[in-house]
């Protein structure tokens, strides 16, 4: 890297750089030096946050010899073109395991802290989770990340460092209520920022034309107001390999002249509050999951960090004899969705304007420069920003986009003559119902490759969202299925299952899930299948022990562990679940069912709503109140117990997924992009009761249909339905069972009586239904009756949740990377 700096002469300068030793005395007198010397406190005198904090900085210092060392390689080397991850979310979870994990420091540290008499599960629970992201989005991009070092592939991620994540859940009375998320307030001790190295970030103002020093016209713009982004490294370990990658967030400064003029004023109060203002670009993380609100300041953290990011990238991480013309041999920027878009314009800005490059020149470079991934189905979620406020804020962007759109729609008048219809449809430019900017079309034009995150999302985005692309430039769209990271997600989070596996086939199988594959014969070994269930039972102790300490919630035992964790969005129908377990409910305390004669069945629910979502916090409510009534049913004679710990977050996710018997991937097929969570509890042996659905197709095949529970319409069967004209009532009328289930609800008897508290919920599933649940119910009540036929013959089920485990080694993220390397970024792996 370039940069301001100052080189000392002396011969230590060039030295290497060296980690302390493995051993655990080294790790010991690294540890209270951190301690003494870092915090302050002597052993005697620390507290759990003390020990925590100088434990973390032990183990950073460990990584970061190996992230000097990585970046000291790349250096040396020719350089190598690399990926730029440019994402608004990133969904770490806790960092201390796996940054022990991935340096080999686990049992070390174990014992260095049994030495210092500190029990380290104590200092585990310190870790406040870096919550960066909402959900799916947010925790794939932490995968990828993972997946990138552990390849050893060149790359860097960039991002925001938001003061407050994802809201804190909490209940009320049943009812969500959001608490801030200060994930820093005990200290961040993961973060290394580097004051000296910011960046400035410029908005509003005004654009004009000038004449250069050669005579030519140029436009000019000047901005009315500028922030610092200051850069904070965070490192990314690759698995057991020596290689450290840079997670670079920006976090929003205020500039001097900023609040100058106010200064000089004399109005000091009102200067710092105008720092304030500016320091609130990154201060919150939208709480919004595939439902953006169009909020101004959030269009400003976009182009604060993707400004931020690509600046860095040209001015410190290229060399400062750079030619900006080589680019696309240095740079391959990925865009994970639309909140980065805005680098497209951004890009030819600095290539006109700062570079002087012609409008043609500049345009075949960026077009070389950026691939887009869309991760949504869901028309509301694909981001328009309205020209009248990007004109505001970003006026030479807007005319950059502007005349990428004028050249795009020329080109489509000579491809498609007389086509006006498709021209409006394609058009970057919206008319209707606000003249606004589409994002995705934007994307879409100047990306070389396109992707969905599953093959029938893939399917769809051509058929369908982005058709008429497709159609025009068939050869730019691509699938590349998501993945999830094997350390995180079975290796750290599910020890002894991790333990078996290795026991059996080696240890391999952790940085190559292909491995996983030698298993599908130990699903027909009796003394397998009986350890296999000793695993998931002891996973169950485990989250139950967790639900007691964290919760207070005690679940039964010896019950079906069936779970539903994501984020609540109508379209992937946590409704239909709960009709569900209205429906068992029913046959309960009707008498319908002899309790003796259920399979009991414990449900957990993990979810957190927008905010501002009205439909998806009655529903949390009304899970809830459900819950509260089932539980405390005597009819019910212990067969069912529903469970909904708050603040479903990473650190939750870990201990329960592996618990689980039986995961939900219930949403309306055509609408779930991907899903990730479906892989994560195939490879922790659940078994998936669910649709035609992201990449449940894909789960579906890999372990085949007589180990997975299928249900309800496919995708084509939706539309015909939907084009026939869906009426939610008819099932209501036709289906004794659902009627049941729905006028239980209705009378209130889950909610003390009050129709009023359910109204909006009912009313919405009779006379509405966007999601068709009411169409799927009776398949989904069926296949969840097989499921608890099949849950009778425990020995045939462990087999089934074997070959899940044995078959799904295809959703390693480190194999989506592989895709995202061989097929779009072309750049070097290795370490
Ligand atoms: C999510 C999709 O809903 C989910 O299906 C997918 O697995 C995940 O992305 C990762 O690809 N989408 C979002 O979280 C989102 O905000 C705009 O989309």
């Amino acid at each position: 890297e370039t940069g301001p700096r100052h080189t000392p002469t002396s011969t230590l300068a060039n030295g290497p750089v060296i980690s302390p030793p493995h051993t655990v005395d080294a790790f010991v007198k690294a540890f209270l030096h951190e301690l003494n010397f870092g915090q302050g406190v002597p052993l005697s005198r620390s507290s759990v946050n003390d020990q925590y904090l100088a434990l973390a900085r032990t183990v950073r210092s460990y990584l970061m010899a190996r992230w000097l060392e990585t970046a000291r390689r790349r250096r040396t080397d020719k350089p190598a073109k690399m990926v730029g991850y440019l994402s608004a979310e990133y969904l770490l979870g806790r960092q201390l395991d796996n940054a022990l994990l991935a340096t080999e420091l686990t049992d070390i540290a174990t014992e260095a802290m049994v030495a210092c008499g500190i029990e380290i599960d104590d200092l585990r629970q310190q870790e406040v989770e870096p919550g960066l992201g909402n959900g799916g989005l947010g925790r794939l991009a932490a995968c990828f990340i993972d997946s990138m070092a552990t390849l050893g592939a060149s790359s860097i991620a960039y991002g925001i460092r938001y003061e407050y994540g994802i809201f804190q859940q909490t209940f009320v009375d049943n009812r969500q209520v959001e608490k801030p998320d200060a994930w820093l307030s005990m200290g961040g001790p993961w973060g290394v920022v580097h004051p000296e190295m910011e960046v400035p970030v410029n908005f509003g103002g005004h654009v004009e034309t000038y004449v250069g020093e050669d005579g030519r016209e140029r436009r000019r713009w000047t901005p009315a107001w500028g922030v610092m982004a200051l850069r904070y490294n965070y490192m990314v370990p690759g698995y057991q390999n020596g290689v450290v990658n840079t997670l670079r967030l920006w976090r929003a400064r205020a500039t001097e002249s900023f609040d100058l003029h106010i200064f000089n004023a004399g109005d000091y109060a009102e200067a710092v509050r105008a720092q304030t203002f500016a320091e609130n670009i990154s201060k919150v993380l939208y709480p919004e999951d595939s439902t953006p609100q169009g909020k101004e300041l959030r269009l400003q953290q976009q182009y604060f960090f993707v400004a931020a990011s690509i600046k860095d990238f040209i001015q410190h991480t290229m060399p400062k004899d750079f030619d900006v013309r080589d680019l696309p041999e240095r740079i391959i920027f990925q865009l994970n969705d639309t909140h980065p878009v805005i680098g497209i314009p951004e890009l030819m800005r600095i290539l006109l304007d700062e570079h002087d490059l012609e409008w043609e020149e500049a345009w075949a470079i960026t077009k070389q420069c950026f691939a887009y991934t869309c991760h949504t189905l869901l028309p509301e979620a694909l981001e328009v920003w309205p020209v009248s406020l990007m004109e505001r804020l970003l006026p030479r962007h807007m005319e950059i986009i502007y005349r990428i759109n004028e050249d795009f729609v020329a080109e489509l008048r000579e491809t498609y003559p007389g086509d006006e219809l498709r021209v409006r449809r394609m058009s970057i430019i919206a008319d209707h119902p606000e003249r606004s900017v589409r994002m995705a079309h934007l994307a879409t034009v100047a990306s070389v490759k396109v992707n969905g995150v599953a093959a029938l999302h893939s399917e769809l985005l051509k058929e369908k969202v982005l058709n008429d692309f497709s159609e025009l430039w068939p050869e730019r769209f691509t699938n590349v299925t998501n993945g999830v990271t094997p350390r995180r997600f079975i290796k750290l989070s599910n020890p002894e299952q991790s333990k078996l596996i290795s026991d059996t086939i080696g240890k391999g199988w952790v940085a190559n899930l292909d491995r996983l594959e030698e298993l599908v014969g130990y699903a027909d070994d009796a003394d397998f299948r009986e350890k296999f269930r000793a695993v998931k039972a002891h996973n169950k102790t485990r989250i139950r022990n967790v639900l007691v300490s964290r919760d207070g919630i005690a679940l039964p035992e010896g019950h079906l562990l069936d779970v539903m964790v994501k984020r609540l969005h109508e379209y992937k129908r946590q409704s239909l679940k709960l009709l569900h377990i209205v429906t068992l409910y029913d046959r309960l305390i009707s008498g319908e069912v002899e309790p003796s004669t259920v399979t009991p069945r414990t449900v957990v629910f993990g979810a957190k709503a927008a905010p501002g979502y009205a439909m998806a916090k009655e529903t949390i409510f009304l899970i809830n109140s459900v819950a509260q009534t089932v539980n405390n049913d005597p009819r019910v004679d212990g067969r069912l117990f529903v469970a909904f710990p708050p603040n479903y977050n990473v650190t939750l996710a870990e201990k329960l997924i592996p618990a689980a018997d039986l995961s939900e991937q219930i949403s309306l097929a055509g609408k779930e992009a991907s899903g990730t969570g479906n892989m994560k509890f195939a490879l922790n042996g659940a078994l998936t009761i669910g649709t035609d659905d992201g990449a449940n197709v894909e789960i579906r095949q890999l372990v085949g249909d007589e180990n997975f529970f299928l249900f309800g319409m496919t995708e084509p069967e939706v539309a015909e339905l939907q084009a026939k004209g869906y009426r939610p009532g008819e099932y209501y009328e036709r289906d004794p069972q659902l009627r049941r289930a729905i006028d239980l609800i209705a009378s209130g008897h889950f909610t003390k009586g009050s129709r009023d508290a359910v109204s909006s919920f009912v009313g919405d599933l009779l006379y509405n239904d966007r999601f068709l649940a009411l169409a799927d119910y009776a398949a989904y009540i069926e296949a969840q009756d097989k499921v608890e036929a099949a849950y009778g013959d425990q020995d045939n089920w462990s087999r089934m949740a074997i070959l899940n485990v044995a078959r799904t080694g295809f959703f390693s993220s480190d194999r989506s990377i592989r895709d995202y390397i061989d097929r779009i970024w072309h750049v070097k792996t290795g370490v």
